[in-house]
């Protein structure tokens, strides 16, 4: 329901929706009396149809600042270079190095770092001890993010050394670029990073359509996109603490009952740029466009649950998703959800081949992914590869480290994600599209035209 838009600290506005969008209308200066109210539709609702021209003109504006995005390049050949002042040491030095007991080294480029004190100051920071005794760099290649000066400036304070010219590029020596096998994408999503992708579409065009077209749909990657073979594509199906397993084709998957559901899907990250003007927040820098709804047609995931025995009522408490993405490590992408979601006829999540009528493009998931409606982005898992029926919650970085709801007086030195359940549900949104915000707007008859989007 709304009943009030405040657009500025000073003035009420009240709404009215017609056909495509909302007329507001000034209720200080107009009639109070005519202020009305309406429930929204579940769903999301999009305001329709605005000239072509108009997004013609939007789409060049949006190139032009994809391509300034994209030569946005830093220096930062002098990070990690080599420092004559300092000791050498051999790679067989530096891995004897990697617990906290015999001080933790990372290697970056000629650089040797003591990480230490480092890690013991940032709990959260589990990724960079990945590195641990070793080169830090085949990480870095993969998590994109890092690639920021203060992130530099940092590990430079603890340098301590160099590694010798011998074992110097080592570890990054056979590694070709992890990213590419990615896709190419539409010019107009504006990347908040590029390695691994992540970005959305300009928001004035999200109000365009009740059905975000696939070009469209913003794509939150946490790692390189798998290279998917359909033809030997296989899903594997578990039950844990039991012999009961199922391994299916993709063609297997095309011969179950077919189903085609509408779902709106959004990063939790979304409007995380309005938050941080707020409060600093740590993540991606995402609008207000890190969501989009779509068709999504494949099979229900508890049908396939029932092939391979379990039942709505069974006594599971999580079904857990892993991604064919994998870190350097081997480790994939994974999340899960309460069991009785998974089973609930009316909770419609889907094991997804298509997407708006065509086969899910590879950014989205290529062959399969888990759509589970209502529930936050990251637990609808693409590139699905494995599902286990568990008594427990998936133990994926994703599920545990990430992805939870902490009280304003948590910071990133204080916060212990074990207090906190991972996040399912969403609170509702809205947002306006249309006008864009700061943009000067005509008050007709004391009234002005809005696009906007809400999510229930
Ligand atoms: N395998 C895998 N699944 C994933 C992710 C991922 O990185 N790998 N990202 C998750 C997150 S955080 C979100 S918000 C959604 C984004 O879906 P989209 O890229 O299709 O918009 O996918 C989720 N599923
Ligand atoms: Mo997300």
């Amino acid at each position: 329901m709304y009943k009030y838009i405040r657009l500025t600290n000073t003035l009420r506005y009240s709404g009215e929706r017609i056909n495509n969008g909302i007329r507001l209308c000034c209720t200080h200066e107009f009639n109070s009396n005519k202020h009305r109210s309406r429930s929204h539709t579940a769903g999301l609702l999009f305001g329709a149809a605005v000239s072509s021209l108009l997004a013609y003109k939007i789409y060049k504006e949006n190139k032009f600042v994809y391509l300034k995005e994209a030569e946005k390049q830093i220096n930062t050949d002098k990070y990690g270079a080599y420092q004559p002042n300092l000791p050498e040491y051999s790679l067989e030095e530096v891995t004897k190095h990697a617990t906290k007991s015999t001080k933790i080294w990372v290697i970056f480029r000629r650089g040797v770092y003591d990480i230490t004190s480092f890690v013991e100051e940032h709990p959260g920071g589990d990724q960079i001890m990945l590195g641990a005794g070793n080169s830090i760099e085949p990480f870095w290649l993969l998590y994109g993010v890092h690639n920021q000066i203060q992130i530099y400036e940092m590990l430079e304070k603890m340098r301590i050394g160099n590694i010798s010219e011998k074992d110097a590029g080592e570890s990054v020596k056979d590694m070709s670029d992890p990213y590419h096998n990615d896709p190419k994408r539409h010019p107009i999503l504006k990347p908040a990073s590029v390695k691994p992708f992540n970005a959305e579409a300009p928001l004035s065009l999200l109000a365009d359509n009740f059905i975000s077209p696939n070009e469209l749909f913003y794509v939150r990657n946490h790692l390189p996109v798998p290279e998917v073979d359909i033809s030997t594509y296989e899903l594997e199906v578990e039950v844990e603490g039991t012999k009961k397993k199922l391994v299916l084709s993709f063609k297997d998957l095309e011969r179950l009952q077919k189903h085609t559901i509408t779902a709106t899907i959004m990063c939790a990250g979304n409007r995380r740029s309005e938050m941080s003007k707020l409060k600093t927040v740590k993540g991606l820098d995402w609008g207000c466009a890190a969501i989009g709804n779509a068709t999504y047609t494949g099979v229900r995931l508890r049908d396939v649950l029932d092939k391979v025995g379990i039942k709505e009522g069974s006594d599971y408490k999580h079904v857990q998703f892993e991604g064919l993405d994998t870190d350097s490590t081997g480790k994939s992408y994974g999340a899960s959800i309460p069991f009785w979601r998974a089973v609930d006829k009316k909770c419609d999540v889907l094991l997804a081949y298509e997407m708006n009528g065509k086969p899910l493009p590879k950014d989205h998931g290529f062959p399969i992914r888990v759509v589970v409606p209502g529930v936050v982005g990251a637990r609808n898992v693409k590139w699905l590869g494995k599902i286990v029926v568990s008594q427990n919650e998936s133990d994926s970085h994703w599920q545990q480290n990430d992805y939870k709801g902490f009280s304003p007086s948590i910071d990133w030195d204080n916060v212990d994600f074990s207090t906190a359940p991972a996040i399912q549900e969403l609170p509702v949104t809205s947002a306006i599209c249309k006008p864009a915000p700061g943009s000067t707007v005509k008050i007709e008859d004391g009234c002005i035209f809005v696009q906007e989007f809400s999510r229930e």
